[in-house]
């Protein structure tokens, strides 16, 4: 691979300007590790390396000339590459749904202490869809039934999750007549670790069932329990403008960088960060203030509920510590560098583990009890202010940051296309001017631009390519995780974003007031996808497949990523991922993935690395559905 693909080609001057810094200062990046590890292994990548038991090692060798390639013990090709890939899809959906079960968790302590519970129309909401009584109960009282039942969904011996209610009643039929139909969510993750143990499941094609049934677990299950009950006890986003880039970063104050997934410690560190006595203790060690920024997917939660400025992407992570001036970069769980506590070691930054799952040696644990949020984000809040006075001379803050609208939750892009505020009560009416609008062609369609970034793409440039050239062709673009970092930080949720759209979405957004790119939240908030999805496709009585819309992962790289893509393949969309997943050793899988499965769920995977390329795939997609809808 050129060392020009692997560096930061064309990304913004906030990322160019410290990654020179980094050089000067002697750290090494990951775009330097990357660099470092090429060529990487070949096995490794093409997915058919084994390492399930310890006879292996294994690549797939033949004994003899005409003889078939195995490993020791026979596994082929197929089985090697598809049991590491639902391995990767499980473990994926665990981290999803894991996030899910802490937020149900947080329900219930918060209910048991009558601390405030932000959205309790949608807890009503939920309550109902649920079957639970709701006429004479307290918030404290259905929450605490609410989040009950919310735990049972990850063990209960009977039945089928909640959510799938939800979906379409064509695609609940696909589900169950394939045997996919998800569970109960740790059931259902066990059960890909169960099958493919070594000597159990050896067909590709009945192992990545189990793998569709565990990322559905993750879609319908862990990751839509985690949004739900985040809004519920944090607030549903609304839209609102926040900054982005490292140059939300204040010279003059205690810069709070939070970093990782789970909303509950967030939540608790904005509350912290104004604290009366806290505001009045930075001041007493000679700041002017506390700058709280979020990076990653917490940063997404946090910027769509509390407006706090987004710091940058799962590769700027490094670099947020580079700039010199970040007291403390507080994390929890899920795409944390471990290289984290080796930049930091060469600045005064603190980095603070907050996770009994995810500790880094070299860093500060200070654990996160949610039975005593708050007190705990006072005390890692009082642990960066007392680090301000450690800061060195060597500082810098990128100027480049730039603004844009966040906050387009499911209910707020329903409010926002149709101006009538009570969502809930019916949501299959009120999903008709979005329709309406893609009906009459004005909208061709909508396409979802999720996932992380990889060295294998210049940073973040698959992002804003594909998400120009799909506003340009009047695909309405919704975004979550990374690549919602990548989008705003282009510009593409402002106002002037408009400029670039075809006549038919500029239209709409000037009359609706949204950017073109609408951002709603974090990998757990695809969920809301899914929703409004079916929302829109039981409104038109179609299935999801039908529907004009398409996903693209461009940068992807983490196993969340691809139960993402899996569970949005069996949910009926087609997804286009700009980096090959782990399989093109096995023949048979890539071609099942990729081709055959659509005659099953109506979704596939495409791998295609050019952005232009996937745009223009995207749009075919959304035109050939549109006429098989004729309209
Ligand atoms: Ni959950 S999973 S790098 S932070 S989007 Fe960003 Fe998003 Fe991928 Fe991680
Ligand atoms: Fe090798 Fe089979 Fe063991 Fe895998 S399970 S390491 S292919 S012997």
């Amino acid at each position: 691979m050129q060392q020009e693909k692997l560096m930061c080609s064309g990304c913004d001057s906030a990322t160019s300007v410290l990654i020179e810094k980094a050089k000067r200062d002697g750290i090494e990046t990951v775009w330097d590790r990357a660099l470092a590890m090429q060529p990487q292994c070949g096995f490794g990548e093409m997915g058919v390396c084994c390492t399930n038991c310890s006879m292996g090692p294994c690549r797939i060798v033949k004994v003899s000339p005409d003889g078939p390639k195995m490993g020791i013990c026979g596994a082929t090709e197929d089985t090697i590459a598809a049991r590491n890939l639902a391995r990767s899809i499980a473990a994926g959906s665990a981290a999803h749904s894991d996030h899910g079960r802490d937020i149900a968790e947080a329900l219930l302590f918060a209910a048991e202490k009558k601390a405030p519970i932000m959205d309790e129309k949608k807890l009503r909401a939920l309550a109902k869809e649920w079957g639970i009584e709701t006429e004479g109960s307290s918030a404290e009282e259905l929450a605490s039934k609410v989040a009950g039942e919310a735990l049972k969904e990850f063990g209960k011996p009977f039945g089928h999750l909640r959510f799938v209610e939800r979906a379409p009643q064509k695609r609940k039929e696909i589900w169950e007549g394939m045997n996919v139909a998800p569970r109960a969510i740790d059931r259902d993750i066990v059960e890909v670790l169960h099958s493919t143990h070594m000597g159990c499941d050896a067909d590709y094609r009945n192992i990545m069932n189990a793998a569709v049934r565990a990322a559905l677990s993750d879609g319908w299950g862990g990751s839509m329990i985690g949004t739900e009950l985040s809004d519920i006890l944090f607030g549903t986003p609304v839209p609102h403008e926040v900054e982005a880039n490292l140059g939300v970063l204040k010279k003059e104050c205690v810069n709070i960088v939070v970093h990782g997934h789970e909303p509950t410690l967030s939540e608790a560190l904005v509350l912290a960060v104004n604290d009366p006595d806290l505001l009045e203790a930075a001041k007493q060690h000679g700041a002017q203030g506390i700058n709280l920024v979020g990076m990653c997917c917490t940063g997404n939660e946090v910027a769509m509920r509390h407006g706090i400025p987004m710091a940058g992407n799962f590769f700027q992570q490094e670099l947020a510590v580079v700039t010199g001036a970040v007291e403390a970069m507080v994390v929890d769980v899920q795409c944390i560098m471990p290289s984290l506590s080796q930049v930091a070691r060469c600045y005064h930054t603190k980095l603070i583990t907050t996770s009994p799952k995810a500790k880094v040696p070299g860093a500060v644990h200070m654990e996160f009890d949610e039975k005593n949020s708050v007190e705990c984000a006072r005390k890692i809040v009082m642990e960066a202010i007392m680090n301000f006075k450690n800061r060195t001379g060597n500082v810098l803050i990128p100027e480049e940051k730039s603004r844009g609208k966040v906050g387009y939750s499911l209910e707020a892009i329903i409010r926002a296309l149709d101006g009538i505020t009570n969502t809930f009560a019916h949501p299959s009416g009120t999903v008709k001017p979005l329709v309406d609008a893609i009906k009459s062609g004005v909208l061709r369609g909508a396409a979802a631009i999720v996932g992380c970034n990889n060295h294998r793409v210049p940073h973040d440039r698959s992002h804003v390519v594909l998400a120009k050239e799909l506003i340009k062709n009047d695909v309405l673009v919704v975004t979550t995780g990374c690549g919602a970092h990548a989008c705003i930080k282009a510009g593409l949720m402002s106002e002037d974003a408009v400029k670039l759209c075809g006549k038919g979405l500029a239209t709409c957004c000037e009359l609706l007031n949204i950017p073109p790119v609408l951002h709603m939240g974090s990998c757990v908030d695809i969920s809301r996808i899914l929703h409004l999805l079916s929302i829109m496709a039981n409104y038109m009585n179609v299935d999801i497949k039908d529907l004009p819309v398409a996903a693209a992962a461009p940068e992807w790289m983490s196993e969340k990523a691809l139960s993402i893509g899996t569970y949005a393949v069996a949910s009926g969309i087609y997804v286009v991922l700009g980096v090959a997943p782990q399989i093109t050793g096995s023949e048979n899988l890539t071609r099942h993935l990729t081709s055959d499965v659509e005659s099953i769920y109506g979704g596939r995977f495409e791998i295609e690395s050019d952005p232009v390329q996937t745009a223009r795939k995207i749009i075919d997609h959304i035109e050939a559905k549109r006429r098989q809808l004729d309209i």
